[in-house]
């Protein structure tokens, strides 16, 4: 048997291999570029070890099956990825390791992954997900809504838990540290956790459910340290910034029994890799992840619609890979969220549907009559758009939407 990578046209068993499919920018042509690809991230290099048998390469090589236009799919036997302690971080060192830096390669993107179920039952998946997160807030089938306390970082603790009253007086169902805020002097953890606990210690009295995710993203033992602080001063919800932390990171928390709320993943740093078309990973990718690693909701964009770039298509299939059937995994609540204010909603929710959190810090701080209107106007609009009622239309008899439709449309 000769050591050949190519095994077009082959149909792999989906039990048997982990399948990723890439796009492909280089002078090589395609088929070529997929080998090269397979030999890096399997049994080969730059040239052929002469310590390379034929029983290695048969049983851990990985085969192109794929190779058509600029996109390639390639079949990573399962065994590749045994053992007990690699776990993402060994997947990603091969699905998506030194094949980025090939000079032969002059882009490559990592579009999309296939795991076995031997590899997903060996992950937590989300502990609450969408289900999880509607059982806490008491809230069935409406989109959640949420705010991020705004400025992003410079409210002392007492502060911004009046922040977070305000707009669960508006109406809002969570609130979330911004990405860039975890332990700052002017704002430290342990003291925002507690007077934000009392904020919604005090709505509930009120007969309102809300809950806050509060940012602990740090290193790997501090998080875990984090987490128990949080949980001590009464925090109803973690959130991690999954690129900075790692995916491993968020597992980590996903799999301590101790940590039994749920986990708000945020994607700071994810342009970095997924805004380049023709290199990278995408957000679907991304959002397989970590659904496999626990996280409860993550951040997925707004369909064009807010301040962030996106292809759209691309972030219709993050919510459906995220959502639907993942071999046992529950579905993680898509987070909406970046430049949003209530005007945008009704458009929103016609690409997001009603399994979604929607989310906005300046579309509610920046309302003319502070949060806890902005806040009002935000879920007048998504009550609104849920009925099928014209904004506008609504606005006539909901002066806090009306507020905002004057400043921001
Ligand atoms: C939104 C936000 C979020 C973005 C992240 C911000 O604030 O807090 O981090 O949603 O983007 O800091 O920009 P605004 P994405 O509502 O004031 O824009 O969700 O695309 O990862
Ligand atoms: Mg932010």
């Amino acid at each position: 048997m000769t050591i050949d990578y190519l095994a077009l046209g082959e149909e792999l068993d989906g039990d048997e291999y982990l399948i990723c499919e890439y796009t492909v920018k280089s002078d090589l042509d395609i088929v070529t570029a997929g080998k090269r690809i397979a030999e890096e991230e399997s049994t080969g290099t730059w040239t052929r070890p002469t310590t390379l048998s034929e029983d290695i390469f048969k049983k851990y090589g990985a085969k192109v099956t794929k190779a058509e236009g600029n996109r390639v799919e390639i079949g990573y036997p399962v065994i590749d990825f045994s053992g007990e302690i690699g776990e993402i971080p060994q997947i990603l060192s091969i699905v998506a390791g030194n094949l980025f830096g090939l000079d032969s390669l002059e882009g490559v993107r990592l579009v999309d992954i296939h795991f076995p179920q031997d590899i997903i039952d060996r992950y937590p998946g989300p502990q609450f997900g969408i289900e999880g997160l509607r059982d806490i807030l008491d809230r069935p089938d409406k989109p959640l809504i949420g705010t991020i306390v705004k400025p992003k970082i410079g409210l002392p603790p007492k502060e911004f838990a009046d922040y977070v009253y305000q707009a669960g007086r508006g109406g809002l169902t969570n609130s979330k540290d911004d990405e860039t805020l975890v332990d700052q002097d002017f704002c430290p953890l342990q003291d925002r956790v507690s007077h934000v606990s009392e904020s919604l210690d005090r709505l509930e009295e009120e007969g309102h459910k809300m809950i806050h995710a509060h940012n602990i993203s740090t290193s790997g033992h501090r998080m875990l340290e984090a987490a128990d602080l949080a949980l001590e001063n009464g925090a109803r919800q973690l959130m991690v910034d999954v690129l900075t932390v790692g995916f491993a990171g968020v597992q980590a928390l996903a799999e301590d029994p101790s940590i039994k709320v749920p986990i708000h993943v945020h994607r700071a740093m994810h342009a970095a890799i997924t805004k380049n078309p023709e290199h990278g990973i995408s957000m679907p990718v991304i959002g397989k992840l970590v659904r496999l690693a626990g996280g409860d909701a993550l951040h997925i964009g707004t369909y064009g619609i807010g301040k962030m770039h996106a292809e759209v298509s691309e972030e219709i299939y993050s919510r459906e890979v995220i959502t639907e059937d993942m071999k046992g995994l529950d579905p993680m609540m898509p987070v909406a969220s970046g430049g949003l204010h209530p005007g945008m909603i009704d458009k929103l929710m016609e690409k997001s549907g009603p399994d979604v959190q929607i989310q906005a810090g300046g579309g509610v701080s920046g309302h003319p009559e502070g949060v806890s209107s902005g806040a009002a106007a935000l879920r007048q609009a998504v009550d609104a758009a849920y009925k099928g009622i014209d904004l506008r239309e609504y606005a006539k008899d909901h002066q806090e939407l009306r507020k905002a439709l004057e400043k921001w449309m």
